[in-house]
């Protein structure tokens, strides 16, 4: 349908206003919006909707909206939120509610109801100073490169079976009688850690899992340290590797300095409650198999860009601990291109060759083999890593042996 306010609407509308005007559509109610609240507290948040605006004055499903909050009290403070219901009523198109989202009206724009967290996101109020609809188009996508910026094997079944075999088969290092490999995920909070855990948990298992939860929250949905196994599907036994889930990092919140050396050095049980200053840890010096043998720094590819500083700091503290003890990679999860790969080693100071792009299962409602081999072709990265870790201890070890015995000599 095109543009319905016609010429001779238009002249019409000129004498009523009287003058000869031009009429630019604003927005037209079709297609994906963004529809922003601004407070008198300078908080800034919103909602998000892939379906069109109709007045049908009814639900509609759309697995993609969610809620949002920019600003709280003129400070960026970016987080996103699910509804309090099912997707099945994401947003309520009645005209004269205004874009109303959510099945228990989250959030009523023009009946100043919010009834996700109405405190921490909008001060406790909804008076709002402005409101902002915007249509969300497509940018063109960038022209594809003629050479693949990093080269790979062809992707098919074979390799896929070829990296799943390859994995299954992974021994750590034998001299130092290591059983697993402990990769440790680190990252922000909502950087993909759990899904990270969840889409390699699920190769193996050879359905969809999603034993570790996972989501979107102002907080890390991720509350207690795990120390997930990995199982073949059909025998159940477990794999040579595991994978530790921790909280997410914020500017305030999360691991730090401190904290991340006593995870290093293996000094934290399953399900800890990552920190509970209540609960004493042994100080022991634990043996090699219970350290941390590469750390997986996870980053969201969309919001590297939009770290906030703090966080930046954060993560460069618990980096200088891990160069100590000589670990890390990092996993980018999410659109990744040459580009971002460049800005996060620029960021945060790291060799290209150890940003690995991966995506998790986050959409998909079975396995998706390409989803797998990116995966699979990390995770062979990051146990390549964890085997380095091994033999600069293994190499350590036998130094000292030696020293040992030309002093007897
Ligand atoms: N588009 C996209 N979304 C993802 C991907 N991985 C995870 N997500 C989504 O990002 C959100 C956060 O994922 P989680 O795995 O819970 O993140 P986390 O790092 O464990 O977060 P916390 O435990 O809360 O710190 C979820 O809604 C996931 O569905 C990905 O590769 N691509
Ligand atoms: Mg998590």
């Amino acid at each position: 349908m095109g543009v319905e306010f016609k010429k001779n609407d238009q002249l019409q509308m000129n004498k009523w206003i009287d003058g000869n005007k031009r009429y630019t559509l604003l927005y037209k109610g079709r297609g994906p919006t963004v529809t922003i609240l601004y407070n008198i507290n300078n908080s800034v948040f919103g909602g998000y909707t892939s379906v069109s605006w109709r007045s049908a004055g009814a639900y509609h499903t759309d697995a993609y909206a969610f809620l949002f909050r920019l600003n709280q009290n003129g400070k960026w403070n970016p987080v996103k939120m699910a509804f309090s219901c099912s997707y099945n009523y994401a947003i309520y198109d009645e005209a004269s509610y205004s874009p109303t989202f959510g099945g228990g009206d989250d959030l009523k724009t023009f009946k100043q109801q919010w009834n996700r967290n109405l405190a921490i996101i909008a001060n406790g109020h909804l008076q709002i100073k402005d409101i902002e609809v915007f249509l969300v188009e497509d940018l063109r996508a960038s022209p594809s490169l003629e050479e693949p910026w990093r080269k790979t094997p062809q992707w098919d079944e074979k390799l896929l079976n070829y990296l799943k075999e390859k994995i299954e088969q992974y021994k750590p290092l034998q001299e130092l009688k290591v059983p697993q490999a402990r990769l440790l995920l680190v990252g922000q909070v909502g950087a993909g850690k759990s899904s990270f855990f969840n889409t390699i948990n699920s190769i193996f298992r050879e359905h969809l899992t999603s034993q570790a939860c996972s989501g979107n929250a102002e907080h890390s949905l991720t509350t207690v340290y795990r120390m997930y196994q990995i199982r073949n599907g059909t025998s159940g036994k477990p794999l040579n590797f595991r994978l530790h889930d921790t909280r997410g990092i914020e500017a305030d919140q999360g691991i730090d300095g401190h904290e991340m050396c006593f995870l290093l050095d293996g000094h934290i049980p399953d399900r800890h409650q990552v920190f509970n200053p209540s609960v004493p840890l042994s100080t022991d010096i634990p043996h090699i198999s219970e350290k941390i043998h590469c750390v997986v720094f996870v980053i969201d590819g969309s919001t590297v860009d939009v770290i906030q500083e703090k966080v930046i700091e954060r993560i460069k503290t618990l980096q200088s601990r891990m160069n100590q003890r000589g670990h890390y990679k990092f996993s980018l999860k999410n659109p990744v291109i040459q580009e971002t790969v460049d800005r996060v080693a620029q960021i945060i100071g790291l060799p290209r060759s150890h940003i690995l792009p991966i995506k998790n299962n986050e959409s998909e409602m079975e396995l998706n083999d390409n989803v797998n081999i990116l995966i699979l072709l990390a995770l062979q990265h990051i146990l390549h890593f964890s085997d380095d870790y091994m033999y600069n201890y293994l190499d350590e070890i036998e130094e000292v042996k030696m020293q040992k015995l030309s002093f007897k000599k």
